[in-house]
């Protein structure tokens, strides 16, 4: 009895001092609209489309597909093992032919996870010597001077820290080290672009070192650098709520109720941020896979960080597919969307027309198709990534970025976003 009031005692205490960032439950229908939206990608089971993140999501979700669930997860590891593991000899990559990046090594063994299982046995070994591997070359291409730059990004630099840190395997203090300067100095961070997504996930991952047993000798840098997560991604909240933009703030989100935060007003800001979500969740923002899987989990008050201990008996409501949307078979109109190209010679500006209601993507193919226009693209968890534009292919840290004219970046892919009648879409060729 007396342990227990010394306990609440505590937790009173703790709770004058700390500030949690708590997120009031969604209207169920809301988020299982959200859920079914996953279920046509969990039907598609070739290497191109298996997503570890969508796993990841569910599980930490209020959701599950049931078998279907189990089936995905088993096509998962069929295919990362393969891949992974395949005879490294072979010049036959069969059906692999592209090995799973280090993020996405770092998204399969959340998933695992997820499952509550642990990367164990010689295969299990061998897929942490890999990841580590990849850590390792990270740090050296960044160099000791922090001068250089990860070949994938920090982004995935946090994801495989945080993976590593779940599953309970020592990372090494130098490789810690790299994504604490970079969060220290933060405009290595900014040239990710997207610094509120890379930041939270630099979080996440510290947030779990800071749980664990190991780099203790970096333990107040890492308390600090939490700190300076929290303070940074609190700072780029706009004024309609999100952190950064709507895409980032799910992760922002995970990153501030991983960790309570002493001296500043937290509630206000995540109750800010849900209202700003949920006009979103509302207008059908969250379309994309990747973006609906990462935020899933805050809708049920889970974190990335929970993969430490996940709940794996939680009940979970079963998704059934949604009906037809019968509202969506309509006439057909045609509108005109204009397409520029302004980083080739001679430039290329044309209006095409499509059915409304088409992505950006059906665009792109039409103006193909018309001819005087060419593009390319690679397969990515978020979907297809344009990669070259009229022979153009993007070069080491260039990308060809979708704007709206005249300046406004697109928060959406090729195939996400669908374009207005009238409207200007630039493809520019830049550094990041
Ligand atoms: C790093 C990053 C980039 C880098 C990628 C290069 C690199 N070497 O890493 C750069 C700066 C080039 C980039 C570009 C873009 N990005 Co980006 N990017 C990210 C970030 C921070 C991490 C992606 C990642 O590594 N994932 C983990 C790995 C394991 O998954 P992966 O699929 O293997 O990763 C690849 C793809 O994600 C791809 N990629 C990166 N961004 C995007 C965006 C889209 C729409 C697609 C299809 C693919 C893609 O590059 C990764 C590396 O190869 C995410 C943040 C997030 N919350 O997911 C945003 C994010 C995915 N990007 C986003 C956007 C909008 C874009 C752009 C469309 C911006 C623009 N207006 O041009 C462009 C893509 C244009 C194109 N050519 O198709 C949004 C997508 C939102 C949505 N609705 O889907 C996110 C969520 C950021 C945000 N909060 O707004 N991005």
């Amino acid at each position: 009895m007396g342990n227990l009031r010394a306990f609440l005692f505590l937790l009173g205490a703790l709770g004058a001092l700390a500030e949690f960032c708590v997120i009031p439950q969604l209207d169920s229908q809301l988020v299982e609209r959200l859920g079914q939206r996953l279920l046509p990608w969990m039907d598609q089971l070739s290497r191109e489309h298996l997503n570890p993140s969508i796993y990841v999501g569910l599980r930490l979700s209020s959701l599950q597909a049931g078998t279907k669930e189990d089936l995905y997860l088993h096509s998962l590891k069929l295919d990362y093992q393969q891949c992974l593991l395949g005879p490294a000899t072979s010049d036959d990559n069969g059906d692999c032919p592209t090995k799973p990046s280090m993020g996405q090594l770092a998204l399969y063994m959340l998933a695992l996870r997820a499952n509550c299982e642990f990367v164990r046995g010689r295969k299990g070994d061998r897929l942490v010597s890999q990841l580590k591997w990849f850590l390792e070359d990270e740090k050296r291409a960044i160099g000791h001077s922090h001068k250089g730059h990860p070949h994938t990004s920090y982004y995935q630099y946090g994801l495989s820290v945080l993976a590593l840190c779940v599953h309970q395997k020592l990372v090494h203090d130098s490789v810690v080290g790299k994504l604490l300067y970079a969060v220290e100095h933060d405009h290595h961070l900014h040239q990710d672009h997207f610094s509120v997504d890379t930041m939270a996930v630099a979080g996440l991952a510290f947030a779990c070192l800071e749980r664990s047993y190991f780099n203790s000798d970096l333990r107040p840098r890492i308390t600090t650098a939490i700190g300076t997560v929290q303070e940074k991604i609190l700072k780029a909240q706009t004024p309609e709520g999100y952190f950064g933009n709507v895409y980032s703030t799910p992760l922002a989100l995970q990153f501030l109720m991983s960790s309570p935060l002493s001296g500043v007003e937290l509630g206000p800001a995540c109750l800010k941020a849900r209202a700003a979500l949920l006009a979103n969740l509302q207008d059908g923002a969250f379309q994309n896979a990747v973006m609906i899987s990462q935020l899933l989990p805050v809708l049920n008050h889970k974190t990335y960080v929970d993969l430490i201990f996940p709940d794996c008996q939680a009940p979970r409501g079963l998704l059934v597919a949604a009906p037809e949307d019968a509202s969506l078979i309509h006439i057909p109109e045609v509108i005109s969307v204009v397409l520029e190209v302004s980083s080739v010679l001679p430039p290329y500006k044309r209006a095409i027309s499509v059915v409304a209601g088409s992505s950006l993507e059906d665009v792109l193919k039409k103006a193909q198709e018309l001819g005087g226009f060419t593009f390319g693209t690679r397969a990515s968890l978020s979907g297809p990534f344009l990669t070259s534009v009229m022979g153009k292919v993007a070069g080491d840290r260039e990308f060809w970025q979708l704007l709206q004219a005249p300046d406004t970046p697109l928060l959406q892919g090729i195939a996400d976003y669908r374009p207005r009648d009238g409207e200007t879409i630039k493809l520019r060729l830049v550094s990041w």
